[in-house]
């Protein structure tokens, strides 16, 4: 059996050990210049397995005897990026093979049937943060990963683990470099994701530990977990939280506590054992190992104290959820999710002058407007005809990302737009939105998209024959999009957001008398036949063309009663929003007649 299949077993059954710090073991060698090669590489320590190949076999060594089953390669700061430093970029897929290669015969050595151990290609943050720092596109990370991967898989590697992540955007850009390695050479392995909480709370790129998760949820990781910047008592909240959400494997590996004034770790392997494994029998864990700080010694009595307790098992499935910095689940009892509209250009007018003056600073004051007034989420518009979406979305979004915490709504029908977007959003967005208007191609774009880069999908109920107006032709046309998505596209069900429409009742077009009622009950129905799927509605467009005056009562009337039928999502000024408790009873008579008088009649 090939060693990700057997990994994945063995992880079903125990808790996995993975072994303890490489850098801070490397520091304590105390290696001289000459050890690195010379001066110009001296601190590269991904350089060592080519100039000190036995200290680095010694390492994995001693944690193999000390019981871990898993050993993780010198290969830390190993894509060509961070080596460009030592100028060894030219080196790097070699230099991942070469440690690949170097751990895999030393874990074959003692690998027996009954007691396999296994290689983990280790894989840093790099020195860039897309969400932080910048001075790296999207595109060249994913690159600089892919060179990486394509050595580390050379070398024979069972797991690739993504560890010291702090900006999930760059998780996601390491993805896309992982796929692409797989295919230039036709196979695979799990891959672990592991993040860093700082001891403020949240990572480096400010997203909580929930946030994180759902950023990352789509690339179905063999685990999920944390390592370094703390010992693990801080690690607690965040790893109790994880486990109760995590659809994969968690796993945790800290720090030997938290580094004195001089860099040194103090927690003792027996204090440090002693608190992973009170985790381990919360039932939290699937794998546990150590970060910086931690020797031999640390795995040894980890090893110990774990010794007969079960492995976590998985909590039942959560509901829709999206994330920005903070997540947004969307349950029973906290509908509809409002979604602020203000960021948009075709809406608001004043948006669209600060974004073609590029005043992207004030545009962005706009969604802090709109947060500020209630809205959980933010759409963001910038299908102006009169100019560039795709220059204008990468231009705004970088400012927008950093001002507000809630999850981004990105609403464009053109795919490069939306891959724009997507591409610079860590947490997990929502596509709004596509169709079948055109027949399944947008749809499958649309989809690709949303499995890529991890988002939500909103998908209105238009279909070749134009937008559907009755509930029987919105349910069909969403059981034909469902079909699709689910078993064609491979997207998850609660990932998918139906956009029943909703018309203006106030125009005297003909074609929509009674469709206030009939979106209603679409949504109604939309919730019996397809509960997994949250609905999403425009609320506003059902008093377009009306006076001023009257539209906020009327949009909150509608609002009201598309609730009680079970919308998921409302699109709305949340600044106007007019509270429906507040507004006087002749007025919600009168707003209900104008909005189902004619169907209902
Ligand atoms: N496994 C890596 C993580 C550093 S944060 C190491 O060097 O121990």
């Amino acid at each position: 059996m090939e060693g990700g299949l057997r990994l994945k077993e063995a992880i079903a059954s125990r808790i996995l050990i993975l072994d303890g710090a490489m850098g801070t073991m490397i520091q304590q060698l105390d290696l001289t210049e000459a050890d690195f090669g010379g001066p110009q590489y001296d601190g590269c320590n991904e350089y060592l397995v080519h100039t000190k190949p036995k200290a680095i076999r010694a390492i994995h060594d001693a944690y193999l005897d000390a019981g871990a089953d898993i050993i993780s390669t010198d290969t830390f700061g190993g894509t060509p990026l961070v080596l460009a430093e030592y100028g060894l970029e030219d080196q790097a897929e070699q230099l991942n093979q070469t440690a690949a290669e170097l751990a895999r015969k030393v874990a074959d050595a003692v690998s027996t049937p009954e007691w396999p151990r296994f290689v983990a290609g280790s894989m840093g943050p790099t020195t860039k943060s897309l969400s932080v720092t910048g001075g790296a596109t999207f595109d060249e990370l994913a690159e600089s990963y892919r060179v990486q991967v394509r050595g580390l898989l050379r070398g024979g590697v069972d797991v690739l683990l993504l560890e010291t992540s702090q900006d999930m955007l760059n998780v996601k850009a390491a993805s896309e470099g992982i796929r692409q390695a797989f295919a230039d050479l036709a196979l695979s392995v799990p891959v672990i994701i592991s993040g860093t909480i700082e001891p403020m709370g949240t990572t480096l790129g400010g997203q909580n530990i929930e946030a994180f998760y759902l950023s990352v949820e789509h690339l179905h990781p063999l685990a999920v977990g944390l390592n370094c910047a703390t010992g693990p008592e801080f690690m607690r909240d965040h790893i109790r939280t994880l486990s109760g959400l995590a659809e994969s494997g968690v796993s945790c590996y800290p720090n030997a506590g938290l580094p004195d004034e001089n860099g040194h770790y103090h927690e003792t392997p027996a204090a440090f054992a002693t608190k992973v494994a009170d985790f381990a029998k919360a039932g939290w864990l699937n794998l546990a190992g150590g970060c910086c700080g931690t020797t031999p010694d640390h795995i040894r009595a980890l090893r110990q104290a774990l010794g007969g307790i079960a492995p976590r098992t998985l909590p039942p499935a959560h509901t829709h959820a999206v994330s920005g910095l903070e997540p947004v689940y969307l349950e029973d009892d906290n509908r509809p999710v409002l979604v602020g509209e203000r960021t948009n250009v075709i809406g608001s007018r004043k948006f669209r002058k600060l974004i073609a003056a590029k005043d992207y600073e004030t545009a962005a004051e706009v969604a802090r407007a709109q947060v500020r007034s209630g809205a959980q989420v933010v759409d963001v518009c910038l299908a102006d005809p009169d100019s560039d979406e795709v220059a204008d979305m990468a231009a705004f979004l970088p400012h927008v990302v950093r001002k507000v915490k809630v999850p981004f709504m990105i609403d464009s029908t053109d795919a490069n737009v939306v891959e724009t977007a997507l591409k610079m959003i860590q947490g997990k967005a929502i596509i709004n939105s596509t169709n079948l208007e055109d027949g399944e191609p947008r749809l499958a774009r649309f989809a690709g998209l949303a499995k890529q880069y991890g988002a939500a999908l909103v998908v209105g109920t238009i279909d070749e024959k134009g937008m559907a107006v009755t509930r029987k032709r919105k349910l069909e046309v969403a059981l034909r999009s469902y079909d699709l998505l689910v078993h064609k596209y491979g997207i998850a069900p609660s990932d998918i957001i139906f956009d029943p429409l909703t018309f203006p009742c106030g125009t005297g077009d003909e074609n929509y008398i009674g469709s206030a009622r009939e979106t209603v009950e679409g949504i109604r129905l939309l919730r019996d036949r397809l509960p997994e799927c949250p609905t999403i509605l425009g609320v506003s467009n059902v008093s377009f063309g009306l006076p001023p005056a009257g539209r906020e009562v009327l949009n909150s009337v509608f609002l009201y009663e598309c609730t009680k039928a079970g919308l998921g999502y409302a699109i709305v000024n949340a600044e106007k929003l007019e509270r429906y408790a507040s507004i006087p009873e002749h007025e919600k008579k009168l707003a209900e007649r104008l909005l189902f008088e004619t169907s209902d009649a």
